[in-house]
């Protein structure tokens, strides 16, 4: 029985999404960030960053929003959520996945804790808009690799793509979020068609 340790719309989306594409047993332990469980002595015992996701698999602690999606594809080769190793198209399904969460998540981390680079509030305010415009030359990165699509490993759906649909949801609120870019919005109207995405949104109560 896995534990995915959760914050709704949060990291935790991806690896929710990818446990319920598994249909492997799972509880959902909610992180409640609003009163910093998340740094309460017995969640840093699990994920000394004071971050979510974190996920329990049986003795073993994972943390890392990527790497939770890796691992449960490697667990689970039959949920389609990964091209068999050493393949082409495995290498592209690294390529993406590190890319999102090495450059595209890092530039999220500014724009939503810009208190993190800047002390005084124009300085966290221009940190935030600087991680804005930096982010729209990458959902224009990605929306080229989409081209083809409909899904970054073209018209094979994988975890990248679930994790695409997280990145993207975060910029709903930017003056151009990534939905705008044809087929990123492509691509984020088929994950969210899947059974599994919605059982994911459901359970998170997100629309
Ligand atoms: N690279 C980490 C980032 C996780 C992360 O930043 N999570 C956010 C929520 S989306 C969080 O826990 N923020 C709380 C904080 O930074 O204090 C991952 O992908 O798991």
């Amino acid at each position: 029985m896995y534990k995915l340790f959760y914050a709704p719309g949060s990291a935790a989306m991806a690896p929710h999404a990818a446990l319920e594409e598994t249909g492997a047993p799972h509880e959902l332990v909610l992180v409640d960030t609003g009163s910093n469980a998340h740094k309460k002595p017995e969640y840093l015992k699990l994920n000394p960053n004071g971050r979510v996701p974190t996920l329990v698999d049986g003795e073993h602690v994972i943390y890392e929003s990527a790497a939770i999606m890796m691992h449960l594809a490697d667990k689970h080769p039959n949920a389609g959520l990964a091209p068999a190793p050493g393949t082409p198209e495995r290498g592209l399904y690294y390529q993406w996945l590190v890319y999102m969460t090495n450059t595209v998540q890092e530039a999220y981390i500014e724009y939503f804790h810009a208190d993190y680079y800047a002390k005084t509030e124009s300085a966290q305010a221009e940190v935030k808009a600087t991680s804005e415009a930096r982010l729209q030359p990458m959902f224009a990165i990605l929306d080229k690799a989409l081209e083809q699509g409909p899904y970054l490993l073209g018209d094979k759906f994988s975890g990248a793509d679930i994790f695409l649909m997280m990145m993207a949801r975060w910029s709903r609120n930017m003056a151009k979020p990534a939905t705008t870019y044809p087929n990123i919005r492509r691509c984020v109207d088929l994950v969210l068609a899947r059974p599994a995405v919605q059982r994911m949104m459901k359970a998170e109560g997100l629309s």
